[in-house]
């Protein structure tokens, strides 16, 4: 079953956004696996954001990551990162359709609330980078036949 890493990012908690976020992915069907809150360092934001490097939003990318706390979190189903982008919206929260968490609850590129995976190579490294193997949890939720 497919897992992709999620973060509440920094203004999702300043914000008090976390138990209505955190809603949106549980409603959707995804299992929860993994959930912790975490204050980001310098290293784990320059891995986390290894791939825009030389942008010229990058350092004040990582300043907002390590910001403040993030909750980590790992969700697995049926096609679950690519679920969860739709979940999302767009980066730009400005441009991204309502009904979407950043088209919900923000016009903020870089504040925009919440990380996930984008494919499922990422999300392997990215769930890799923010959890040990022993802070995931397996188990079989009782309505995977229904939701699936
Ligand atoms: P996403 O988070 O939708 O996967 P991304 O991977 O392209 O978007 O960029 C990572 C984050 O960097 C994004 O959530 C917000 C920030 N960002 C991207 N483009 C930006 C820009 N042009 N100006 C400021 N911040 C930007
Ligand atoms: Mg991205």
């Amino acid at each position: 079953m497919q897992q992709t890493l999620i973060l509440l990012k920094p203004d999702a908690v300043q914000r008090r956004l976390v138990g209505t976020l955190l809603d949106r992915f549980e409603r959707k069907g995804l299992r929860l696996v993994g959930l912790k809150l975490v204050s980001a360092g310098r290293e784990i934001a320059e891995r986390h954001y290894a791939v825009h490097k030389g942008k010229p939003f990058y350092e004040s990318l990582l300043t907002f990551l390590t910001s403040g706390p993030t909750v980590a979190m790992v969700w697995e189903g049926r096609e679950a990162v690519a679920a969860c982008r739709v979940l999302m919206g767009l980066t730009d929260g400005a441009k991204s359709p309502p009904g979407t968490i950043r088209g919900d609850y923000g016009l903020s590129v870089q504040n925009n609330l919440v990380h996930g995976s984008d494919s499922p190579e990422n999300a392997a490294a990215e769930i890799a980078l923010w959890f040990r193997p022993d802070e995931l949890v397996s188990f079989a939720q009782t309505d995977a036949a229904w939701v699936g």
